[in-house]
Formats: structure tokens, C-alpha cells, sequence
């Protein structure tokens, strides 16, 4: 049997910036852009959190809500230095981590665990804890048990600083009284319309029939309903395909000057355009990430005629795609430029986090578009 942890940093962004600088400890801590030019939050400490701050939300509201917050602005490259060494603590337990964002990651401890030399999956999980908290400075809450979604969920339960073991035999029990919402994989408008039809925990889910998933789920029918006993055995994935090859820049200082963005993103298109040809990977869709001095991420993207490594094709459309978003005033903190949609069919396999400039590590909803809806 698998010993699956799932382990995610409680407050992750506000928490460095509290190891860092002393002072902002035990106050709140509003991570995010600047409220009087429309930013929004990027996570919260926990001190804030009782206001009713959450990531997301405009800084304006959680102002508003939480008017004694100290309002810091992100650094990504700390955080993803922090990042590193965290994962770094996560591989010394096991060589099979899968990393979901910069603070969150699958890690398959079976090895680890013996249970006949005493060696129990809490064990497992209070030594990673523990060596967390002891090489970083940062609090992780761990999930604990034989499928990684039954751990997902469990660690999300007891933040900040939780530890939830379900044991084997006990997930259905442990997901019953949950809300259908909380299964991965049942978003927003899918719960909306199990709740209307009676279906509000996952235990109401589990007793359905087979034949009534295969009519509401069509061919996802049986990974839902493994899922919702708590049985589907989805391995942790140390390798993953490679879906986009990218490249983005931060500025030191925010850019307005178009020359100069032209000249950024000429730099940013002939980078994967290398890397692209290095892979022997050819792809259709050109993609712009763009950040704002606010902060605001978002990005566009657009398909070549035909699949390509080309330099001029890739950075005349990124191009393009950047130009409809300039406007006057308009400054840049970041651009980026990705390549994805392969043609060949033989996509490259390789380590997460290793590629420069790999948009793996940052939030997904940073990545995709803004109209392409979260899985
Ligand atoms: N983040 C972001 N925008 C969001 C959500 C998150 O920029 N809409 C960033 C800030 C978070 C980090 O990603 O610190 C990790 O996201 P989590 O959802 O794990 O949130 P936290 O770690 O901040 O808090 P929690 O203790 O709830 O995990
Ligand atoms: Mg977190």
C-alpha cells in the first residue's frame, strides 16, 4: 500500500515575508499590490485572516476589512528561493516528490514508512515537519494516506500548522461528510448542479450508482466515483510531460517605453525559440504573460498559422499580443513569453522546477488565460 503525504505552506507569500523582517510577526500581513491602483491579494498571514481577508480579494476590501494591515509588495524571486529549499527538505524523504506550485507538493513516502520497525506514516510526517520548520523558518500543514487526494483534502483541514493522518480503510468515512465541492475535480458549477440534485457531501456521491455516474460524468464517470471513495491509486508524478516551453523576465524597474518592451520581448521569443529547437519541439500556440505595476497577471495568447520553432513567427505574434495591451500610462513589471500546443506527438519528458524560466512553478492561474477555466 502507498503512503502518500500531501504537504502545503501555510500562508506561504506573508509568512517569508515575516521571517524576514521581524517586525511584521505576529501582525497582519497583506502580501499583494498597491490598493489605491487596484491590486489585489496575494495571500494574507493569518493574523489577517479572522477580517476576513483572503487571496484574490482587491486590496481596497481587505484595507477596508482589515484596516491595521501592513500592506508589503511580493518578491517572487525570495519566494522561490524559499520554495527551493523547502522541496530540497521534501527530497532528502523521498526521491518521488511531485510539486504542484512553488508551496505545495506530492511526496510518496512508502519507502520511508516501516511500520513493522515502527516507522508510521505520523512519524514520517512529524519529522518532515519538524525539519521544515527547523532548516527553513516556514510552517507546513501535512495530509497523510494512501491517495494523494484523500491527503490533498486532509491537509487543508487543520491549517495553519495541521497534521491529518487518515488511515487506510477509513477514507471513505473521512471524505463522507465533506461538500461534494471540496472532491478534486468537482468545480464550482458542476457542485451547483449536484446540490440540486440532492448530492451535497461526497458520502451522497459515494452511494450512487454506477450507471448514474456514467449519465452525469460521461467518460470521467469512474475516476470520479474512485475518487469519491477515496480509492483511485493516482501515482505521484516525479516526471512530467512537457506542455510549454517559456521564458519570462521581472524588471528592476517597471517598463512603459514600447521600444524597449519590443526589445524585451524580441529577447524573450528568440530564448524559447533556442529552447524549442534544442528539444526538437514545435508548437502552435504563442502565449504573452504580462504583469502590471499593480501586480495584476494575466496573459494572451493567440495560434500560428502552422506549428513552429521559428524566432519571427513566435515574436511577431507575441508581439502583436502584446501591442492590444498597451495603453497609454500602461507600465510592465514582468513579460513572458511561452510557446505551447506541440505538434510532434513526442513530448519530452523531464524533471519539474529544472527549466529556466519554466512557468510550472508559478501559479496556473497566472498562466492561462484568464478565460480558460481552472480544472
Ligand atoms: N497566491 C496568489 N494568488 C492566489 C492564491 C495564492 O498569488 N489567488 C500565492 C500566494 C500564496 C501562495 O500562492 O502565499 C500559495 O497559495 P496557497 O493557496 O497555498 O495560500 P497560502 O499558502 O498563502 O495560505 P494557506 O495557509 O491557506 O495555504
Ligand atoms: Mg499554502
Amino acid at each position: 500500500m502507498a503512503h502518500i503525504i500531501h504537504a502545503d505552506l501555510d500562508a506561504f507569500y506573508a509568512t517569508v515575508e515575516q521571517l524576514d523582517n521581524p517586525e511584521l510577526r505576529g501582525k497582519p500581513v497583506l502580501v499583494g499590490g498597491r490598493p489605491e491602483s487596484r491590486g489585489v491579494v496575494a495571500t494574507a498571514s493569518y493574523e489577517a485572516r479572522p477580517f476576513g481577508v483572503h487571496s484574490a480579494m482587491p486590496m481596497r476590501t481587505a484595507v477596508r476589512l482589515c484596516p491595521q494591515g501592513i500592506i508589503v509588495r511580493p518578491r517572487f524571486n525570495r519566494y522561490r528561493e524559499m520554495s527551493r529549499l523547502v522541496m530540497d527538505v521534501f527530497r532528502d524523504f523521498t526521491e518521488i516528490v511531485e510539486p504542484l506550485s512553488l508551496d505545495e507538493a506530492y511526496l510518496d513516502i512508502s519507502e520511508a514508512v516501516n511500520e513493522a520497525e515502527g516507522r508510521w506514516p505520523l512519524g514520517v510526517a512529524l519529522e518532515l515537519k519538524r525539519r521544515v520548520k527547523e532548516e527553513t523558518g516556514l510552517t507546513v500543514s501535512v495530509g497523510v494516506s494512501a491517495s494523494k487526494y484523500v491527503s490533498k483534502i486532509a491537509s487543508d483541514l487543520q491549517k495553519p500548522d495541521g497534521l491529518v493522518v487518515v488511515p487506510s480503510g477509513d477514507e471513505t468515512g473521512f471524505l463522507a461528510p465533506l461538500a461534494v465541492g471540496k472532491l478534486w475535480g468537482i468545480g464550482p458549477k458542476t457542485a451547483e448542479r449536484l446540490n440540486a440534485e440532492g448530492v451535497e457531501t461526497i458520502g451522497d456521491l459515494a452511494s450512487k450508482p454506477t450507471d448514474w455516474f456514467a449519465r452525469v460524468f460521461g467518460q470521467r464517470a469512474e475516476s470520479v466515483r474512485l475518487r469519491a471513495a477515496g480509492q483511485d491509486n493516482e501515482p505521484v508524478h516525479t516526471e512530467r510531460v512537457t506542455k510549454s516551453v517559456s521564458s519570462e523576465t521581472t524588471f528592476p524597474d517597471d517598463i512603459g517605453d514600447t521600444e524597449e518592451l519590443h526589445r524585451v520581448l524580441d529577447e524573450l521569443a528568440s530564448g524559447v525559440s533556442g529552447s524549442l529547437e534544442g528539444k526538437g519541439l514545435q508548437g502552435r500556440t504563442v502565449t504573452v504573460k504580462m504583469r502590471l505595476a499593480d501586480f495584476t497577471t494575466f496573459s494572451r495568447q493567440s495560434t500560428l498559422p502552422r506549428p513552429s520553432n521559428d524566432v519571427d513567427p513566435i515574436r511577431e505574434l507575441a508581439w502583436r499580443l502584446l501591442s492590444a495591451e498597451l495603453t497609454a500610462g500602461r507600465t510592465f513589471r514582468l513579460l513572458g513569453v511561452g510557446v505551447s500546443n506541440f505538434s510532434d506527438g513526442e513530448e519530452e519528458r523531464q524533471l519539474p522546477l529544472t527549466l529556466e524560466g519554466d512557468f510550472s512553478a508559478v501559479r496556473r492561474e497566472w498562466w492561462l488565460p484568464e478565460t480558460t477555466p481552472l480544472p
